[in-house]
């Protein structure tokens, strides 16, 4: 009797294992892998362990301190996005390519945690493109990310391209985290343009925001979300601040559709081989471009002083996040 029970109790927790995680799988459950591919994005919730974000924070701070010296030196950079609040002071929006600023983010951006994350979405083979940046809502007066989908930057030959965000403090709704709109990236991609200029957010009449999902999740979780869904992040309206790390990463077999050309201009890689390669970060280089039968347009011409952040393209009935 004692054996039938033990065989029946091991052959449930197999079935149910086999169901929740899949041996391909390095860390998402199939849940969260079925997820990312319905509905657009995953979380994973506590990934960096209490070290990790509290060295995370200080490499933060440190960045922190070292953009706000240097622009309130009046040194020009295209590292730091400020814009001034109401009460005339300047707020740090964004820093971008802290991994070239600080070695605490080069690691972060080769985590074995996180690549594992990435492989199990878009295969083993991947690199990242000049796109990483550290999201700064300060308490207060951190300003929102207008609606966007990435994928209206950085067209590729396929859409096995990803955002990954770690959570460098808890996010909830109210200090302005990331909402989605999920399924939208099986849809079309909506206009991004103004007066026949890339307009960095969504100028598409028609688009209202439906099913929203807020991804809330305690700091040091990540989130993961395809280029083409749509998303954007309100207001923080809260005491609390909420700064996030992203990176980007594509298939080694997803080209870009700007071409491989240096982060001159703006949306694609590095310009020689060597340095091509070295953004690979799992896998192995694959010259033969896997083309997609899917909707792309392309960022031009780029309004290069722009930003997700700037209501600097008014579209009278354009919804906030
Ligand atoms: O997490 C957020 O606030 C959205 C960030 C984002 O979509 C972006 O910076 O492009």
């Amino acid at each position: 009797m004692e054996v039938i029970l033990r065989s029946f109790c091991y052959r449930t927790l197999m079935v149910r294992c086999a169901r929740k995680y899949n041996s391909f799988n390095k860390i998402l459950t199939s849940d969260q892998v079925e997820q990312y591919r319905e509905e657009g994005y995953t979380v994973v919730k506590n990934l960096l362990s209490e070290e990790e974000l509290k060295q995370t924070r200080v490499a933060l701070d440190e960045l922190k301190e070292r953009s706000i010296k240097s622009f309130q030196a009046g040194e020009k950079s295209d590292i730091y996005e400020v814009e001034r609040g109401a009460d005339g002071k300047q707020i740090l929006n964004r820093i971008r390519f802290p991994c070239e600023l600080h070695e605490t983010f080069y690691n972060l951006q080769r985590h074995d945690k996180i690549l594992d994350c990435v492989e199990d979405l878009i295969g083993p083979s991947f690199r990242y493109i000049a796109q990483d940046k550290l999201n700064l809502k300060p308490a207060c007066t951190g300003a929102a990310v207008r609606w966007h989908q990435d994928w209206a930057f950085f067209p590729h030959t396929n859409d096995s391209v990803l955002t990954a965000s770690i959570l460098l403090h808890d996010t909830t709704r109210s200090n302005g985290c990331l909402q989605i709109v999920p399924g939208t990236h099986k849809g079309p991609i909506l206009s991004h343009y103004f007066n026949n200029t890339f307009a960095n957010v969504i100028t598409d009449k028609k688009f209202k925001p439906n099913n929203l999902v807020y991804l809330e999740a305690p700091a040091g979780s990540l989130t993961l979300h395809n280029a083409r869904v749509v998303h954007g992040s309100a207001k923080n309206t809260s005491n609390q601040p909420r700064s996030t790390l992203c990176f980007v990463f594509t298939a080694m077999d997803a080209w870009p559709l700007l071409g491989v050309g240096g982060r001159d201009f703006m949306n694609s890689g590095p310009v020689d081989y060597d340095l091509f390669t070295a953004t690979l970060l799992r896998g192995n280089s694959c010259f033969t471009p896997r083309m997609e039968n899917i909707p792309v347009s392309l960022p031009i011409p780029f309004h290069a002083t722009s930003s997700v952040f700037k209501i600097e393209f008014e579209t009278a009935d354009e919804p906030a996040p």
